[in-house]
Order: C-alpha cells, then sequence, then structure tokens
C-alpha cells in the first residue's frame, strides 16, 4: 500500500510538471485527489490494516495529497504568471512608432471675412444684432418703406412661405427690429451679418443664397459725410489704401439720399472679365440715409433723429479679397478649395 501511494505520488507529480494548461491542471487535480481518485480508493483498503499500521498509512496518505496539491498550486502560479506575460507581449505598444497625422479642418473662407468685417466695427464702436431669416412681409418690406404692391418690391425677387411670411431677402429687417426695440430713442450703432435668399439665377456672381452685412447708426446729427467717411475707413482697411472706390448714386426706397459702392476688380485690375461683368468694377454694397418715413414707422421724431444704413455682401468681398472668381466656390464644399485658407491661418 506504502508503495502504491508512493507511485501515486511520483506519478501525479509528473504529470503535473508536463501540464501545459489551467483546464489540464484542473482535470488532473480531480483525478488525483478527487473522492473518485486513486488515493481515495487506497485509503479505502486501510481497514483491513492492523490498528499500529493505520495511523502510519493515514499520515504517508496526508503526505502524498500535500506534495500532490503543493505542486499542483506552483504549477498555477507558473501558468498564471506566464498566461499574463504572453498577454502582455501580445499587447505591447511601440510608442516610439510615429504617430498618425490628424486631419485639421479650418475656417471657412466666409466665416474669416465675416470675422474680419465684425472685428473692423467692433473696433468702430458698433454691437452685433441677429434677425430671424423667416422674416415677416412687415419687416423685409413694409416697416422699410416698401407697402404692399411697391415697384421697388421686384428689386429683390423673394421666396414666400405664406402671404406674410418669406425669407429674408436682406439683412434691412433687423434694421426696422432694432429701431423699434429702441422705442424712438438714440443712439443706434450696430453691425447685422446673417443670411438671405433671393430667387436669382446662380452665376459667377449671384447666389440665391448668400451673406449680407447690414450696417445702421441712428443719433442726432448723423450725415452722409458720416456714412462717406466710415464706408472709406472700411473699404481701405479691408482691400488696401491702393484699391479704388466709387460711389454712384442710387435708389433703395429705405434711404434717401442711396449710394452704390463699387470696388476696382482685382481679377483683371480694372480692364474687364467675366468677374466684373467687364466693367472693371464690382458692386460690394447699397447705403443710404436712413429715409424719414422708415424712422417715423420705427417711432422715431425724424426732425431730431437721422441715420445712415449699409448692407454689403461678404461673397463679394470675399472674391476681391482673396481673388476668387466664381461665388459658387463657397457653396460647393470642395476641399481643395478650402484647404487653400488653412494655410494663412
Ligand atoms: C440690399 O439688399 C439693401 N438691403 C442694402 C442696403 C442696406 C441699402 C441699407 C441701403 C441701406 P442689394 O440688393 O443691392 O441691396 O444687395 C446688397 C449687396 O448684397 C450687393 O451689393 C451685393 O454685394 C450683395 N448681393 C445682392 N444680391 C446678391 C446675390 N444674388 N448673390 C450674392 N450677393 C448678392
Amino acid at each position: 500500500m506504502q508503495e502504491r501511494l508512493k507511485e501515486l505520488q511520483a506519478e501525479a507529480i509528473q504529470k503535473v510538471t508536463q501540464a501545459v494548461g489551467l483546464k489540464e491542471l484542473n482535470d488532473i487535480r480531480v483525478a488525483y485527489l478527487g473522492k473518485k481518485g486513486p488515493i481515495t480508493e487506497v485509503l479505502r483498503g486501510m481497514g483491513k490494516l492492523s490498528a499500529e499500521e493505520r495511523p502510519v498509512m493515514g499520515a504517508l496518505a496526508n503526505e502524498v495529497r500535500e506534495a500532490i496539491s503543493t505542486k499542483i498550486e506552483e504549477k498555477q502560479s507558473e501558468l498564471e504568471e506566464a498566461a499574463v506575460q504572453a498577454k502582455l507581449a501580445a499587447e505591447t505598444i511601440d510608442v516610439t512608432l510615429p504617430g498618425r497625422p490628424v486631419k485639421v479642418g479650418s475656417h471657412h473662407p466666409l466665416t474669416k471675412i465675416i470675422e474680419e468685417i465684425e472685428d473692423l466695427f467692433i473696433g468702430m464702436g458698433y454691437e452685433i444684432a441677429e434677425g430671424p431669416e423667416v422674416e415677416q412681409d412687415y419687416y423685409n418690406f413694409e416697416a422699410l418703406n416698401l407697402p404692399k404692391g411697391h415697384p421697388a418690391r421686384d428689386m429683390q425677387d423673394s421666396f414666400y412661405i405664406t402671404e406674410e411670411i418669406l425669407l429674408r431677402t436682406h439683412t434691412s429687417p433687423v434694421q426696422a427690429r432694432t429701431m423699434e426695440k429702441h422705442q424712438g430713442k438714440g443712439p443706434i450703432k450696430i453691425i447685422c451679418p446673417g443670411k438671405v435668399y433671393r430667387r436669382d439665377n446662380d452665376d459667377a456672381t449671384h447666389s440665391h443664397q448668400f451673406m449680407q452685412i447690414e450696417g445702421l447708426v441712428v443719433g442726432e446729427n448723423i450725415r452722409m459725410s458720416d456714412l462717406k467717411g466710415t464706408l472709406e475707413v472700411f473699404a481701405k482697411k479691408m482691400f488696401g489704401a491702393d484699391r479704388e472706390i466709387r460711389l454712384r448714386p442710387s435708389f433703395f426706397p429705405f434711404t434717401e439720399p442711396s449710394v452704390e459702392m463699387d470696388i476696382s476688380c482685382k481679377m483683371c485690375g480694372g480692364h474687364g472679365c467675366s468677374v466684373c461683368k467687364h466693367t472693371g468694377w464690382i458692386e460690394i454694397l447699397g447705403a443710404g440715409m436712413v429715409h424719414p418715413n422708415v424712422l417715423e414707422m420705427a417711432g422715431y421724431d425724424a426732425k431730431k433723429y437721422s441715420g445712415f444704413a449699409f448692407g454689403m455682401g461678404p461673397e463679394r468681398i470675399a472674391m476681391l479679397k482673396y481673388g476668387i472668381d466664381d461665388i459658387r466656390h463657397f457653396y460647393t464644399d470642395d476641399v481643395r478649395f478650402l484647404k487653400q485658407f488653412a494655410v494663412e491661418e
């Protein structure tokens, strides 16, 4: 019996030593130390032994169990440690490898132009105002001295939603809204950037959706010379002192007198090309002195208060500044076009 126990110990220890996985190790544990294992089997035969032999054999059986268990535990730790090391080796990260470059976006050229214009006017003491793109006919036209049926409404072909609601055709309704909010009191000095919509046919200089920046100054003793000086400062800062500017008499129902400002075409140096429709000039804004009717409708005393207003097209300004030959580039999201402006930042 003693010999059988020693044999079992040697056999089990050899199997444990050769085991290659935790599952196999557990199978060995169950096979040798389990209730149905050979050691238990040997112990069952102890009843046939004499009273002196029994404790000796019991002690030996415990020793054998102990020795096998210890070996199993050692092997288990060894296999677990090997598994951890293998996992670590498989997951090693080479921190010295060069990283993948991150694609960085950039500001859209129109956003850049609008921010530049905002900064310029904020520097002159203006505040930024906003208004809705889905606008009431009243603010888009009527409050601007354009009653229903007025022929000048045809100057801006509109997208109507209902008879009274439309997509605003210009940012001038923000003038009317701002004056109404000030309840007949001055001074007001605002610019208002935003999207506008017209049923214009798209071509190199026209888009059915485009941006405008409106300006409005209301106070006592505001004169045409203030408007001219402001526009000159703006144009020189924006395009450089060497670019030519011209003011042409014009007509807007909400200003009197009215002007339009053109800048000499950068694409052709003023000789004429497709961008300037062969005139050498590009129109960038409309302006004028706020019509007394508009002041009165907003609750101002037109004898005491006067004002000037202007509305410019940032796309046209960006085209002139960056030498862009087609307004549609702003809206077609060609990354090759947009990337050129990232370089400048
Ligand atoms: C107006 O919209 C007036 N509300 C401007 C104004 C404001 C006048 C305050 C007086 C006082 P106009 O329709 O000319 O005016 O448009 C103003 C500017 O928007 C133009 O000078 C041009 O730069 C730009 N613009 C007009 N139509 C388009 C278009 N279809 N696509 C791109 N830009 C346009």
